[in-house]
């Protein structure tokens, strides 16, 4: 998979299991969900479970302070040896709370210097937090764009944070994607290794992201990772998209074929909680639920 790579790149995702298809196998990451506050709304999230841009919806993780999520990191990195990545991604945008985001991800830069660090967010606060991100070591950023085209962004997200006040509909929606861009351009200027999540929402953005993947290629974006829609009634999932159905697995894998010429294209997405812990698609979460011990800080 990698082979096409510049060295450079190759040594800089041969640890990290998300974007290095090998290295799942065999890598562990961590996420700790320090982050509770969202700046947008999706329709397809219902804030009382973790963000759906990267983490499961319908599962909610115990929220952490940043000297707990420390804690944390430390213990698990101990017992765990395979562990090389630490991720904020949820409950609900790292960066509506970028005092705790940047906090946590201070402290593990700090004390576990050899993990590498990943966020997730929606792109929405992305570009004043670019300077902070690559300041702190933050080189594997992803970001959730569902649409590049305000009309289709419009039926997605009904309304996201403008500046002193909430912006609505197709205006929101631009804001948004807006914010993506700008973002994306200044981590890619500074070397950061982007990657875009989408979410597929049959008949809303399944025909569009083709358009997203081309101008993800233009943007210089390392990775693209197409996400099905999870709507199950049982997670929480409601809302505008009027009883939308998750795809079907040969839908999501023709949007992937059709969409993986211009970026390289991620298909080993297990869309972990805001929580987890352990190689993709494993969960050692509950190992380390009970109160860790005294850290030796
Ligand atoms: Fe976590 Fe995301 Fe970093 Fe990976 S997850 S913040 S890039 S360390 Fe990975 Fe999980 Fe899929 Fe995310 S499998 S949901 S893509
Ligand atoms: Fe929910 Fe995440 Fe969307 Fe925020 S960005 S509304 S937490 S899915």
């Amino acid at each position: 998979e990698a082979d096409d790579l510049p060295e450079g790149v190759r040594r800089r995702i041969q640890d990290h299991p998300c974007y290095s298809e090998q290295a799942h196998h065999h890598f562990a990451r961590m996420h700790v969900a320090v982050a509770p506050a969202c700046n947008i709304q999706c329709h397809y999230c219902n804030r009382k479970y973790d963000c759906a841009n990267e983490s499961r919806p319908g599962v909610v993780s115990r929220r952490l302070t940043p000297a707990e999520a420390i804690d944390r990191v430390l213990w698990v990195a101990e017992q765990v040896p395979e562990l090389s990545v630490v991720g904020i991604a949820g409950p609900g945008d790292a960066l509506a709370n970028p005092e705790r985001t940047f906090q946590t991800l201070e402290g593990i830069r700090r004390h576990a210097p050899d993990l590498k660090l990943c966020l997730s967010t929606n792109g929405l606060a992305l570009p004043e937090h670019v300077d902070t991100l690559m300041e702190l070591g933050v080189e594997h950023v992803t970001v959730t764009v569902n649409a590049v085209d305000p009309e289709v962004g419009a039926r997605i997200h009904p309304w996201v944070r403008g500046p002193g006040c909430r912006l609505h509909g197709e205006a929101a929606a631009e804001r948004l994607i807006r914010q993506q861009q700008e973002g994306i351009r200044r981590l890619v200027e500074r070397g950061a290794l982007v990657k875009v999540n989408s979410v597929l929402i049959p008949g809303i953005n399944d025909r569009h992201l083709r358009e997203v993947a081309r101008a993800l290629r233009g943007q210089g974006v390392f990775l693209h990772n197409i996400m099905p829609l999870i709507a199950r009634p049982e997670h929480g999932t409601r809302f505008g998209l009027d009883g939308r159905r998750e795809p079907t697995p040969a839908e999501l894998a023709a949007v992937r074929d059709a969409c993986g010429g211009d970026v390289r294209m991620m298909r080993h997405c297990r869309q972990c909680r805001a929580d987890a812990v352990g190689r993709l698609g494993e969960d050692l979460g509950p190992r380390f639920e009970r109160e860790p011990p005294p850290p030796a800080l």
